[in-house]
């Protein structure tokens, strides 16, 4: 019996091997993402390209979109369900991200889709269009691999489910950029 116990408290020591392995869990956590970006491609024969980058602040989370071949006039600007650009239509990035099932909004609304970014204003084709904000409902861990949208028309800001702002046009799918 004495033999069985001390086995057993051989057998406990043993099983302290399981901090180190809770230790080495630790040093393969990812890091922490501090920026993220989406390039963006052309849907179909249109000709449009640029970048949206995501930073993470104090205040928030820094949007800074530079896109190149838009048409002038408003252009419905979103974060997609989906990263996936593969539809020759982008209808593949599915809806506007909403993971607190919201109705359709602008962004400066309080109660929003997550994706709803507004609209991008170009002077159009020949000049580069610029949106820069600061997003309070928009979270880096949560939209990455997510997929950004640019539409052919005004997003109404109003319009369910989506705005309103009719064809994809662009699309980019975010992903994890260098510190
Ligand atoms: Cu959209
Ligand atoms: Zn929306």
């Amino acid at each position: 019996m004495k033999n069985l116990l001390t086995f057993l408290a051989f057998v406990l020591i043993l099983n302290c091997t399981k901090t180190e392995r809770i230790e080495v869990f630790k040093e393969f956590e990812g890091p922490q993402i501090q920026k993220a970006v989406a390039a963006i491609h052309p849907v179909g024969e249109n000709k449009i390209s640029g970048t949206v980058h995501f930073d993470k602040t104090e205040s928030g989370t820094k949007i800074t979109a530079q896109v190149m071949g838009l048409s002038e006039g408003e252009h419905g600007f979103h974060i997609h369900q989906y990263g996936d650009c593969s539809a020759p239509d982008g209808t593949s990035a599915g809806g506007h991200f909403d993971p607190e099932n919201m109705q359709h909004n602008s962004r400066d609304a309080e109660k929003r889709h997550v994706g709803d970014m507004g609209n991008l204003v170009s002077e159009g084709k020949e000049s580069t269009t610029t949106l820069n904000y600061v997003d309070n409902h928009i979270f880096l861990e949560e939209i990455i691999g997510r997929g950004i949208i640019i539409h052919a028309g005004e997003d109404d800001l109003t319009s369910q489910p989506s705005g309103d702002a009719g064809a994809r046009i662009a699309c980019g799918v975010i992903g994890v950029a260098q510190n």
